[in-house]
């Protein structure tokens, strides 16, 4: 009886240590006793807020897929000023994190923060919006749609629609801001061949809702009869001035023809309704391709400098049967 006993608890121990030994994934470390514990990937995300749907979207792609793969995402929401997301990455420099995925809130003024970063050996991920630097090598890779061709797309759609003629009013986004700063110009490059396409204003909205309607409000005040296009650097913004457009009894989608960019679910909602025409996507569900790019740097891959998401514009005829298959 007594050697069953022994021979039992043998068994047992055995039994632990295999099980120890088969969930030890990391590389080098050790737990107490000497037996390998995993070590999770640490990963420092500095997001800009939560202005729009778009961006609420974009940060339940990329928790979600931390979640998903056991990666340790410290989250740091710097509601739209960038002096907080510096802070946060020197937070994360501090606290030593394999890699930091920044979506910068403006273009300039990241060379000193991301140096630091460079000098400790943590590659920075950009996602959705570029930055202006002298020195490239300060960030490993951009992750994001091209805002220039948005811009261009979002003209030539306006331009066949309205004949080459229309006085257009421009809701811009944040300031100093990469798909603000590109889709104005990209835009207004495909402007120059239509002569009567004009713009007539062009303010900031700061990429809101509320903004979008204020200035919206503005607009009509002073050139209520001028107004017969307006193009929005996002879909909040249109979504706001909409709701602008209709409190003036003005039908919007109608008797102005407005177009933005995103093709958030609230965009197809309100093209169903007829009141927005078109809207040019851009993809938000970046989480999949940030962790495999941050897993393929880490393995000493190559990466290229500017992984483009593919967008494509949607219309307003299209929008009812398309609205059920949208993800954001
Ligand atoms: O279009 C807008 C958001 O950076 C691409 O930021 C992103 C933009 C997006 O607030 O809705």
């Amino acid at each position: 009886m007594r050697w069953m006993i022994v021979a039992a608890m043998v068994a047992l121990v055995g039994c632990k240590q295999q099980a120890a030994e088969n969930k030890a994934p990391a590389a080098g470390a050790e737990g107490a006793g000497g037996a390998p514990v995993a070590k999770k990937l640490s990963v420092g995300f500095s997001q800009v807020g939560a202005e729009s749907a778009w961006r609420t979207a974009e940060t339940n792609s990329i928790r979600g897929e931390a979640e998903k793969r056991g990666v340790d995402l410290k989250f740091a929401d710097a509601q739209g000023k960038q002096a907080q997301q510096i802070q946060a990455l020197t937070s994360f420099i501090a606290q030593k994190v394999d890699a930091i995925v920044l979506a910068p809130v403006v273009e300039t003024g990241w060379d000193v923060v991301l140096t630091r970063a460079k000098e400790a050996n943590i590659p920075v991920i950009l996602v959705d919006r570029g930055i202006k630097t002298s020195d490239e090598s300060l960030y490993t890779t951009l992750i994001a749609s091209d805002f220039v061709e948005e811009g261009r797309m979002a003209a030539e759609w306006l331009a066949k629609k309205t004949n080459g003629k229309a006085n257009i009013y421009e809701l811009q986004g944040t300031t100093g801001a990469a798909p603000a700063i590109d889709r104005k110009k990209g835009f207004e490059e495909v402007l120059a061949k239509y002569p009567d396409l004009k713009i007539i204003k062009s303010q900031s909205a700061d990429f809101t809702r509320a903004k979008g309607k204020e200035v919206m409000e503005a607009f009509i005040k002073s050139d209520r009869e001028k107004i017969q296009a307006v193009y929005a650097h996002n879909d909040d913004m249109a979504l706001g001035a909409i709701q602008a457009l209709d409190e003036a009894g003005m039908n919007p989608g109608k008797d102005v023809t407005l177009i933005s960019v995103d093709g958030v679910k609230g965009a197809f909602e309100a093209m169903v309704a007829g009141k927005l025409n078109a809207t040019v996507e851009c993809n938000p569900l970046l989480g999949p391709l940030v962790f495999d790019t941050i897993n393929k740097v880490r393995a000493g891959e190559k990466v290229e400098k500017f992984i483009k998401s593919n967008d494509q514009l949607f219309e307003q005829s299209t929008a009812a049967q398309v609205i059920g298959s949208r993800e954001y």
